[in-house]
């Protein structure tokens, strides 16, 4: 006996990916719906070999359904995400709206699964935000040994962090460096970001950092500990799809790299590839499509004590979102809403 599940926002880069992972990962559905806004209605998505016509998410009853896995902004879902909670359905929401409601969960099954029984007293859970679930990942096991004081990570995040607009800005804006009439003006991103860097990924705040930024800190906080300070730099690089993260993590105890090595080869969702060879490292290009956190270049920090330096890259699209979504409701469905 399986779920009823629905995808709140199917037809988006996220959505598409939720239902790939749920069914790569034969998640028991019983019955499934692809729900989307009234202007993509009716057009298809795939679920496993199976096409989905996307219903209106306007009109939807939630009645009856086990979970819905929303990935919409944060506008659409302050309307349907209560809709679907108070009709006792349980949401698993990848918008930032819930992530900093003391009554909402935040998760990620690797780190804290056992907070995922908080989300009986709103019926929500959220997801991280991308550079966050793959960072804390990796730092989780490493705090369990040695206890995590500080974290200065610099962000290196891919377009499609930005949703389709940010792929076809790209994409354009490449073209048109071989082909200069056709250039457009920048869209989504505030500069060009075809062959070019740009310091800056969501608003500013009142202290100079971006939220971005700001999500990194708070959402660390509350999902490993609320005593380890984050400083955090996120960059917009020209690459589709794969968020890279150089990290620096300072300890109250030492941590020997070689120990660290080993720690993290043996931490659930972390894959380690760290040769100290030409190529004994991972791009994000090779990590798209993965379900894994990637760790690289573990070195000691000789600058202060305890320091440890790596470098983490993820598929965005998935342990980011998608695949931390998906892994989230199969823990709903064993440890609280078990069937059959
Ligand atoms: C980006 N991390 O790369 C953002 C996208 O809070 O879920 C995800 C924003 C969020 O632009």
């Amino acid at each position: 006996m399986g779920y009823k599940i629905a995808v709140v926002g199917a037809t988006g880069n996220v959505g598409r990916e939720m239902l790939n992972i749920l069914a790569e990962r034969e998640f028991p559905v019983d019955q499934i719906v692809a729900l989307a806004s009234r202007k993509s209605l009716g057009s298809e998505v795939s679920f496993g070999d199976k096409t989905l016509k996307t219903k209106d998410l306007d009109t939807f009853d939630f009645a009856g359904w086990d979970m819905a896995l929303f990935a919409v902004g944060s506008d659409a879902t302050k309307i349907y995400a209560p809709k679907a909670a108070a009709a006792g359905c349980v949401v698993i929401d990848n918008s930032s709206l819930y992530r900093y409601d003391a009554d909402v969960p935040l998760i990620v099954p690797e780190v804290n699964a056992e907070a995922i029984h908080g989300y009986k007293k709103k019926n929500i859970i959220a997801n991280p935000n991308c550079s966050t679930a793959q960072m804390v990942v990796a730092l989780k096991p490493l705090h369990d040994r040695a206890k995590i004081k500080r974290v200065v990570v610099s962000t290196y995040q891919s377009v499609s962090g930005a949703g389709k607009g940010g792929i076809d800005e790209l994409w354009d804006q490449t073209k048109s460096i071989y082909n200069p009439t056709d250039s457009k003006p920048p869209r989504q991103f505030t500069k060009q970001i075809a062959f070019n860097v740009i310091p800056h990924i969501d608003v500013f705040m009142e202290d100079g950092s971006t939220k971005e930024e700001w999500k990194m800190v708070a959402e660390t906080k509350k999902i490993v500990d609320k005593s380890i300070k984050v400083t955090a730099t996120c960059v917009r690089v020209p690459v589709f799809v794969g968020h890279s993260e150089a990290i620096n993590i300072e300890f109250e105890e030492h941590l020997d790299e070689d120990e660290a090595r080993d720690i993290l080869r043996e931490a659930p969702g972390v894959m380690v590839i760290d040769k100290r060879e030409d190529g004994g490292y991972v791009t994000p290009i090779e990590c798209v499509g993965d379900f894994a956190t990637f760790i690289s270049r573990i070195r000691q920090d000789s600058t202060i004590d305890n320091g440890l330096n790596l470098w983490c890259v993820s598929d965005n699209l998935r342990k980011g979102a998608a695949l931390n979504a998906v892994q989230i409701a199969e823990l709903l469905g064993r440890e609280c809403l078990k069937k059959g």
